[in-house]
Formats: C-alpha cells, sequence, structure tokens
C-alpha cells in the first residue's frame, strides 16, 4: 500500500510523457465506449424480448463515453482517435460478422463477456492512479459495466447447452485478439502506473467468475480463459 502511494505522488499528470500516453488510452476507453454503445443497438435487434435492456445499456455507454471524453478534456489531452478505431477492429471485425450471421452467442460473448471484462479489469487497476477527476468518473462507471457483464452471464446460463459449443468457439476466435490488444497497451499503461500483469490477472478473475457463473466446469474455465495467452 505504502509502495502505491509514493507511486501515485511521483504521477505528473500534466508531463508530456503523461499526455501522450493519455491521448492513445483515453482514445482507446471512448473508442471502447462507443463500440459497446453500438454493440447493443445490434444485440437489441437480435434479441427484441430483451430490446428494453438492451436500449437502456447502450444509452448508458454513451453516457460513460462522454464522460471520459470529460476526463481527456480536464487533462487538455486530444484523444487519437484512429489509433484507436485500429486498436478495436480485430473485435469490431468479428462482432459485425456474428452479427450478420445472426450469431447471438458470438456477439454476447464479445461485447457482455470479453470486452466488459476487459473495461472492468481496466478501470479497476485505473481508479488508484487516476487523477481526482478521472477517478470519480470511472469509479461511477465501473460499477455500471457489472451490470452489463450480468446481462450477458444471465442470457448465456439460461441457454447453457445450445451455446456451449459456440462459445468455444467463440472464445478461439476472440481471446487471443484480447491477448494483442493488452500487449498494444502495455507501455502506454505503465506510464499512467498500470502494470500490464495486474490487468492480465484482473481481466482473467473477472472472465473465470463469469464463465462459472454461466456454467462451466473449472476444467473448462481454465481452458478457455488462458486460449492464447502464451503465445503474446
Ligand atoms: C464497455 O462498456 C467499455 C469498453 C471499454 C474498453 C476499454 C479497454 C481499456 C483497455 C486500456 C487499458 C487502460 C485503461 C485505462 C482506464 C482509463
Ligand atoms: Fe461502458
Ligand atoms: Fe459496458
Amino acid at each position: 500500500m505504502q509502495q502505491l502511494f509514493e507511486e501515485i505522488e511521483k504521477i505528473d499528470f500534466q508531463s508530456e510523457k503523461y499526455t501522450d500516453a493519455y491521448s492513445r488510452i483515453n482514445a482507446i476507453v471512448i473508442e471502447g465506449e462507443q463500440e459497446a454503445h453500438e454493440n447493443y443497438i445490434t444485440l437489441a435487434k437480435l434479441l427484441p424480448e430483451s430490446k428494453e435492456e438492451l436500449m437502456r445499456l447502450s444509452k448508458m455507454e454513451s453516457r460513460h463515453k462522454k464522460g471520459f471524453e470529460a476526463c481527456g478534456r480536464n487533462l487538455q489531452v486530444t484523444p487519437d482517435m484512429q489509433f484507436a478505431k485500429e486498436f478495436f477492429s480485430g473485435l469490431h471485425q468479428n462482432f459485425q460478422t456474428a452479427a450478420a450471421a445472426g450469431n447471438v452467442v458470438t456477439c454476447l460473448l464479445i461485447q457482455s463477456l470479453i470486452i466488459e471484462c476487459f473495461a472492468i479489469a481496466a478501470y479497476n487497476i485505473y481508479i488508484p492512479v487516476a487523477d481526482e477527476f478521472a477517478r470519480k468518473i470511472t469509479e461511477g462507471v465501473v460499477k455500471e459495466e457489472y451490470s452489463h457483464l450480468n446481462f450477458g452471464e444471465v442470457w448465456l446460463k439460461e441457454h447453457f447447452a445450445e451455446s456451449k459449443a459456440e462459445l468455444d468457439d467463440a472464445n478461439r476466435q476472440n481471446l487471443p485478439i484480447v491477448w494483442q490488444m493488452l500487449n498494444q497497451v502495455a507501455d502506454d499503461a505503465r506510464v499512467l502506473a498500470m502494470e500490464k500483469e495486474a490487468l492480465v490477472e484482473d481481466f482473467m478473475i473477472q472472465y473465470g467468475e463469469a464463465l462459472s457463473n454461466i456454467g462451466f466446469t473449472t476444467r473448462d474455465i481454465m481452458r478457455l480463459s488462458a486460449y492464447g495467452l502464451a503465445t503474446v
């Protein structure tokens, strides 16, 4: 704990090094919230029986986006949106392809499990080292992300037997992309005092818990949640 305090004291939120890294991380988060907003609208079309709830989640995502835009403005940082679009292109493409084919299980895995767990891990690690303005915003956001993860868990649990094989496939296609994304952001995250190892650990915990809530066995969880990790 003492070490963490010393580290936070050292952070100069105005330094060029910090604001340069922030221009990419802030953009990633803004783009992530925008993608999430669009993905829940798409999911609302695929799952008309949950339309109202999914539209509610989609609106929350645009509020999150506005919150993180304010965090960038507060530090006088211009987010590098071009970088962020490329950063998300792998998951974006896979979500679009799955949606076009009506593969709702894959869409839920990408958005409600992978992206939400990635966001929860990142936000949890960011909160203790954030500037005061961003910390308050991020604390409010992360609470809501748990409810988005919960939507995916509940739906997939209710349809577990018939979704299992598709979940396995979708995990195989998309989890390696997450490890690549983490690698790409690791240096910038380090400048913000966020360690890659902590991000990986928190992601694995969130994702493993989600898979367990859906109904996977411990053996399956080990196999699924580490898929592709050794190759990065
Ligand atoms: C879903 O509601 C939101 C999706 C956002 C995904 C964000 C991923 C963030 C990875 C970058 C790690 C540093 C985060 C810093 C937090 C401000
Ligand atoms: Fe969000
Ligand atoms: Fe979310």
